[in-house]
């Protein structure tokens, strides 16, 4: 709890001890679980002889110690709050040792804890050493043998990674059960189970013929709830058959559903365990946005296996090796499996929201940092999105075989290994004969670059000079940047033909869509034979993760929505242009001025309402606003009430101007076909929803009769989910109250969705907001212990701009206090909290004063160093 010292990439070393074969006995009990380790040790080739074993072990008892079977005495080893040492110890060895550990106290869900009464763990990154005393770093991997203990009546099941072994009934109504992991693993990718829990089980044929048995672990009133995880995991396993020729290597695979989880789910090995929200579904309890999520969450976790467990990584700077990799292939699994467009675009749209302000803000750090102080404040956007985009990036300079035979390559050189980006880099570059050492400053460089891009259409030659302009602004400790490699998709849209035109650079005809690299600080790009005066369509599908200013007009982009061929950029367009007219809207606002709504956006909107509906998914993006986040983050100074009332204006003037549309699209969307998350029902239904909310942003009549209708006929949860929140954060609390009262009463059982009743009514805009959050809190179905909870009261209040960002300075200090009782509890939860309060710099001078002090009364805590990792970067 003092002054945490960091941890530096460049001061690894390998471990001087390995362990090559784990076995655990666990005796489960509440307060008093006994471990017992026996360790088959051996002492690394290349280590000094004299090197004492040192080995990592938090809020441990220990019971006893034993080297090659004879007790050790207590002079033999020292135990600190964090390390036991053994000064002397042969070059193979055999270490066995007990120690008591209290699950129930178990605040931090870290280790060994119990969630709703059942036994359960989670030991990445940097758990394992809260369970027992051992080298804690995933380039230790071990076969792994595991009983487990427990009360037949309380803890009927018993689960641990890999195949049961044994099991058999104990004395005193006890009973256990052995399993045996016999792929080499790290101990990060440990689990454990226990607890009165119900299955579903169906099965999987892999590709050479093997049958695997499935296992989703539920408590008994979810088991309705599971049907579309299991679905989601076979088309994950075929998927990644087909896509990577990745094969699963147990016969069991089993995932299990705990409410009380710090973060979506974890890839144990052969024992996934997931947070309830990130695996359970109904038609009546969940929205299509969470059983999309569901099964890319699904995926990922299942993807790990390979991605991940098989080859894992040297040490915690290596996370993205593993996870931006991972995110890869969920979202390209994500993309084959429904509308890959509409993936793309809201992949890119939160990632431009979120992961720009991450890298913009105090805590902005490389995809590989280089040096942390708590590992887990490094799970960021930075880390898993940034990486995935990055491996992207990888993918589309090798191109798509080379890829695969680097990936396949990577998967063959470096099985049962812990590795580092550079072997995976290395077989892309291996495989594709490309130069990539300058492309690996991306993973060592922090910082958004921007691109300005500057075009001119010269007449009398036929050509067009493209001007690209990049530089990486400053963060924390990397004033200079050097310059990036970045592919830029690109064409030339002809402004007569309305087509891609043919594109020559340097002589040489390179297609109508083609990617120009971008190497330099600034380079000129000449397309030669130009017939027409051409709009450049850039950076399509958002080749590369950068922020690119182009002095676009708005007819250039009203001319881009409707005729560029990429439909990511059609609809990026479509944001731009929102963007120029929101920005005027601003500026009325804050100078007073009668407020003018922009009719090349109406005229945009109205011809896209009139135009073919072939792809409702992609229009019900075009139709939905950039969020006050994404404006905020183009502002210089984030206005937020501004901002607020501009957005609100569109929105209001889009709906008075285009009812009857509107009002149509919503009429012909509505199906009384029974609930299926298909690609085609989920675009009816977000399309019919954007329309519904376009009509309740002017109270209009008949569009309150339609919501109250679509609340009440109570089909599906995304539609009764819509409706509800379109009556909250309306001012009908005449029509509000009763909904939302008769949805608590409805549902109080249900921890997932009293989630969504808590998100619901404290993310309107209405000032009543702080006051309801207080009272909130103080709910039954509320707890501070329970992640999920304070991210669906909470953290959703900080994402409530309007009412978070209070003059008077409350809702800085509701996060704060939250934010002071959370780093007792659950220090995790508690880091990833502060988030919002890091960002004062983007506001005015008050806000900034007034989010700074409620930084540095968290700083005058005792604070665990999760937390002091935070703030002192956000006061830095
Ligand atoms: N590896 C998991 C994420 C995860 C990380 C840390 C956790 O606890 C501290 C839990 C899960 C994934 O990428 O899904
Ligand atoms: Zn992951």
């Amino acid at each position: 709890m003092s002054d945490p010292q960091p941890v530096y990439l460049s001061d690894y070393q390998p471990p001087a001890y390995r362990v090559t074969h784990t076995e655990l006995t666990f005796d489960l009990d509440p307060a008093a679980t006994r471990v017992k380790a026996r360790l088959l040790m051996e002492r690394h080739a290349k280590a000094d002889a004299n090197a004492p074993l040192v080995l990592n072990g938090e809020h441990l008892k220990l019971i006893s110690l034993s080297m090659d079977a004879t007790p050790l005495n207590e002079s033999a080893y020292q135990v600190d709050a964090e390390t036991l040492s053994i000064a002397n110890v042969p070059e193979r060895f055999v270490l066995e040792s007990e120690v008591e550990i209290a699950p129930q106290e178990n605040t931090a869900l870290e280790g060994l804890y119990q969630s709703n009464g059942m036994y359960c763990t989670q030991c990445e990154a940097e758990g394992f050493r809260r369970i027992t005393f051992y080298p804690d770093r995933p380039d230790v991997m071990a076969t792994f043998k595991v009983t487990v203990i427990g009360d037949q009546q309380r803890e009927p099941v018993l689960l641990a990674n890999g195949n049961p072994l044994e099991r058999g009934e104990l004395e005193g109504g006890r009973h256990f059960v052995t399993w045996q992991d016999p792929h080499p693993k790290p101990c990060y990718l440990f689990a454990l189970v226990a607890g009165n829990l119900h299955r579903v089980e169906d099965h999987f044929t892999t590709m050479s013929g093997r049958e695997v048995t499935l296992q989703l672990w539920v408590e008994q009133e979810n088991l309705d709830k599971t049907e579309h995880a299991m679905a989601s995991l076979k088309r994950a396993m075929e998927w990644d058959e087909q896509a990577y020729g990745r094969e699963y290597d147990l016969d069991l695979f089993m995932i299990v559903a705990v409410n009380d989880f710090n973060m979506g789910a974890m890839e144990n090995k052969g024992l996934n365990i997931f947070n309830s929200a990130a695996v359970l579904t109904h038609p009546h309890t969940a929205t299509d946005a969470a059983f999309q999520n569901v099964e890319g969450i699904v995926a990922h976790e299942y993807f790990h296996n390979w991605s991940g467990n098989r080859v894992t990584c040297r040490d915690w700077f290596q996370l993205s090796l593993k996870e931006g990799f991972t995110v890869f292939r969920d979202q390209c699994f994500s993309a084959d499996t429904n509308s890959a467009p509409v993936k793309r675009i809201q992949d890119v749209s939160f990632f431009r929201t979120a992961q720009f302000a991450e890298d913009a803000g105090p805590t902005a750090h490389p995809i590989r940092p280089d040096h942390f102080i708590e590992i887990t404040n490094f799970y960021t956007l930075t880390i898993y999105e940034k990486g995935a985009e990055v491996v992207r990036m990888l993918r589309n300079l090798v191109g798509e075989e080379n890829f695969r035979r680097g990936s396949d390559l990577y998967f063959e050189r470096f099985d049962g290994q812990a590795v580092t980006i550079e072997d995976f880099v290395g077989c892309m570059a291996e495989t594709s004969g490309e130069e990539l050492s300058q492309f690996m400053r991306w993973y060592s460089q922090a910082g958004t670059p921007d691109i300005d891009a500057h075009g001119e259409y010269d007449y009398v030659h036929g050509e067009y000079h493209l001007t690209l302009r990049q530089r990486t602004p400053a963060t924390p400790g990397q004033p200079d940047k050097l310059p990036l490699h970045i592919p830029v998709r690109m064409g030339l849209v002809g402004t007569k033909s309305g087509q891609d035109l043919t594109l020559t650079l340097n002589g040489e005809k390179i297609g109508k869509d083609a990617v120009i690299h971008l190497r330099d600080d600034e380079q000129t790009f000449v397309f030669t034979d130009v017939a027409e005066a051409p709009v450049p369509s850039l950076l399509r599908e958002f080749s590369a993760p950068v922020k690119l200013h182009f002095p676009y007009s708005r007819e250039d982009l009203a001319f881009l929505l409707t005729h560029d061929s990429d439909g990511f950029n059609r609809w990026d367009a479509g944001q731009r242009l929102a963007l120029l007219a929101l920005d005027d809207l601003i500026a009325a606002h804050r100078n007073s001025v009668e407020k003018v709504m922009d009719s090349r956006v109406v005229d945009a909107f109205k011809t896209l309402l009139n135009g073919p509906m072939s792809d409702k998914a992609v229009l019900a993006e075009m139709l939905t606003l950039p969020s006050e986040a994404y404006i905020a983050e183009q502002q210089p100074i984030v206005d937020v009430d501004a901002i607020h009332a501009a957005r609100e204006f569109v929105r209001q003037s889009l709906a008075l101007a285009l009812r009857e549309e509107f009002m149509a699209v919503y009429e012909a969307n509505v199906t009384e076909e029974p609930y299926a998350p298909t690609p085609e029902q989920i675009a009816q239904r977000s399309l019919k929803n954007v329309a519904l909310s376009y009509l309740m942003s002017i109270e209009d009549e008949q569009g309150l009769v339609l919501c109250e209708a679509q609340f009440s006929a109570d089909h599906n949860m995304t539609d009764v989910r819509q409706a509800l929140t379109l009556l909250v954060h309306s001012d009908r609390d005449d029509l509000a109250s009763p909904a939302l009262k008769s949805f608590g009463e409805k549902w109080s059982h249900d921890p997932l969705v009293m989630d969504q009743w808590f998100t619901i009514q404290v993310s309107r805009p209405q000032e009543d907001v702080l006051e309801r959050v207080k009272y909130l809190m103080q709910h039954p179905a509320f707890s501070l212990k329970n992640p999920n909870k304070v991210r669906a009261l909470i953290g959703a209040f900080a994402q409530n701009r309007v009412n978070f960002h209070r003059l008077d300075g409350q809702g800085y200090q509701l996060l704060a206090d939250v934010v002071i009782e959370l780093n007792r509890l659950n220090p995790e939860i508690a880091a990833r909290l502060i988030t919002p309060l890091t960002r004062w710099q983007r506001f005015d001078e008050t806000r900034q004063a007034l989010m700074r002090s409620q930084l540095e009364r968290i700083k005058q805590e005792p604070l665990s160093s999760n937390v002091y990792e935070v703030v002192e970067k956000a006061l830095a």
